[in-house]
Order: structure tokens, then sequence, then C-alpha cells
């Protein structure tokens, strides 16, 4: 093969990675001086292959999935390819619809959950993670969020959402979508609030399904209430402490050793650790302090000797 060719050759085999997202940096393959295969919107092939791998680990939300310009395509993810009451991961990635390369410069802003409460004929937003960052540097095309949505679906209301999307340039997104919300199984209930004078504020516990027996990162958001209530409730900007004491109700309120408090990182998240030592409902009884040390949240109310503010986790 001469050198032409065999340039063609090449490109063309590279062609064939494309279908599975191997835009190959380091190869370079160039034709009349343009570099077929490096594409500088995404990754390197060992990257490309971090991100392919990661979706394989969650499902679609075709609702919130959407094509910009014609040019791009955005795929939203959640775990369960749905939505639960509480605290959800969202992750998304944009793909370029001729080749299917992922694009690594996009950005994701102003999401907006929307409850239509049916009785009040009243709408009323949520708990939002304040920004879509990188998820993580060996998967640099995922970005990840979160929402956690106050209610589930039902008579009582529906749930719309809306978001933004850049990519290179491009605008686009999604406005006011109808999507489901599933409501958690019994024995879980990860979503809870406290008042402190006529602010109140939201305490979101971040997926416990992924806990195991024995001990744990516990990791948790503290967000306010907007005024007006449509507007996405942000993180809460005060530093609190979240003293926790985990109980088996249905074992006669025995606790577990080696629990510590949830105190502020600095992303925003709280976390502490817990230690739950056998399956069952675990009810985890919680103690809002302020940066000063005083009681705000689950002092009072005490139910049985215990803070009536609680987490429901079922191991
Ligand atoms: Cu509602």
């Amino acid at each position: 093969m001469n050198k032409k060719v065999m340039t063609l050759f090449l490109a063309i085999a590279s062609l064939g990675l494309v279908s599975c997202n191997s835009n190959d940096d380091e190869t370079g393959i160039v034709i009349d001086g343009i570099d077929l295969t490096k594409d500088v919107d995404c990754c390197s092939a060992e990257e490309a292959l971090q991100v392919y791998k990661f979706i394989q680990t969650v499902k679609i939300i075709p609702e919130l999935s959407t094509e910009v310009d014609g040019k791009y395509e955005v795929w939203a993810y959640t775990k369960t390819g749905t939505l639960h009451k509480g605290y959800n991961d969202l992750y998304f990635v944009v793909t370029k619809k001729k080749t299917g390369n992922y694009v690594k410069y996009f950005d994701i802003k102003n999401i907006t959950p929307l409850m239509h409460m049916v009785k009040m004929d009243m709408w009323h937003s949520t708990p939002v993670g304040s920004t879509f960052e990188v998820f993580d540097t060996t998967r640099p095309a995922v970005k990840q969020g979160w929402v956690s949505l106050l209610m589930n679906t039902s008579d009582a209301g529906s749930w719309q959402f809306s978001y933004d999307i850049e990519v290179l340039g491009s605008k686009g997104g999604v406005q006011k979508q109808a999507i489901k919300v599933d409501a958690l199984p019994d024995g879980q209930d990860w979503l809870k609030n406290f008042k402190i004078g006529d602010d109140t504020y939201f305490l979101s516990l971040v997926n416990p399904s992924d806990w195991k027996t024995g001990k744990n990162t516990i990791q948790a958001y503290v967000s306010k209430k907007s005024n007006p209530i449509t507007t996405p409730y942000a993180l809460a900007t005060e530093t609190f402490t979240i003293e926790i004491d985990p109980r088996m109700p249905d074992m006669g309120n025995h606790t577990s050793p080696d629990n510590t408090p949830l105190v502020k990182q600095k992303d925003g998240s709280y976390t502490g650790n817990i230690n739950l030592t056998m399956t069952g409902l675990w009810r985890i009884h919680l103690t809002v302090r302020d940066a000063e040390g005083n009681i705000v949240a689950g002092g009072d109310d005490l139910k049985d000797g215990f803070s009536s503010l609680y987490w429901d986790v079922t191991l």
C-alpha cells in the first residue's frame, strides 16, 4: 500500500471504533491536513471507554433526553431510568449525531422541577444541586447533578421538569416535560424538613440504597426553601451539624456503636459515619445544631425519648 492508501485504511479502521466511542487522540490519523481521529470536543480513547463503561451502569430517562440543533443528542440518566421521592443522582452525556462521539464541553443550567398541587392549584419546586459538575476526571464527558423530590406523583399532584443546555455554542433543553416520580417502598423515608423561624430546611439523605450491613459513609444535603417556592431550592448557606442516633424500632430500639455526626464538607454536602449492624428497619433519629452548637431541630418533640425528626432506612 502506498502512504495515502495506508492512511485512508487507518482512517476507515478508526471510524469503525466510532460506534463504541473510542475516538483516539494518540493515533492522530491525518488525511490532507485534517486529523480524522482527534476529536477536540471529546476525550482520549481511554476516557471515552470510561464514559462508555459508566453508562452501562445507569439507565436513560427518555423524558429528559433531547436533541440540540439537529447536531447533538443529550442523554439523561439515573441509576434506574426513573425518578423517586427524595434524592436522585442525575447524569448527562452528549453525543454528536453524526459520529456518536462524546462531547466533553457542555453546560446544564436552570434545572427546574415543578410540582403542580391539584387541590390548591399551586406550584412548588424542590431541592436541587447547585451545579452540574464534571462527574469524575476519568469520565470527563459525564456531568452529574441531583434533585431531591419532595413528593411522589399521585392524585395530589404531578411533576414537570425543565433545563437548559449549551453544547459548543448551540442552545437547547427541555421545557415543562411531564415526568412521573415514584413513591419509595414502605420502610424508606429519605427526606425530612425542619423549621427555623419562618424558614424551612430540607434534609436529603443521599443514596442509602447503596448501604451495606456494617459501617457506611452517610451523606446528606441541607437545602432551604426558596421564595418564591417555584424557584429550585438551593443549598442552605448556614453550617449545621447533624447528629445521628440510629435505632431499630422493631427490636426494642437498640442502637449501634461508632456513629459520628454529619459535618459540612467543602462541596456543601454533609458526611459522617453510620454503623448498621444488621438488616431490617433502621430509624435514624436526627438532632440538628447550628454553628454555635445550639439545637435548632430534633431537640424537642421527643417521642419515646427519641427525636421525632428521622430518616427511615430498611436494609
Ligand atoms: Cu407537592
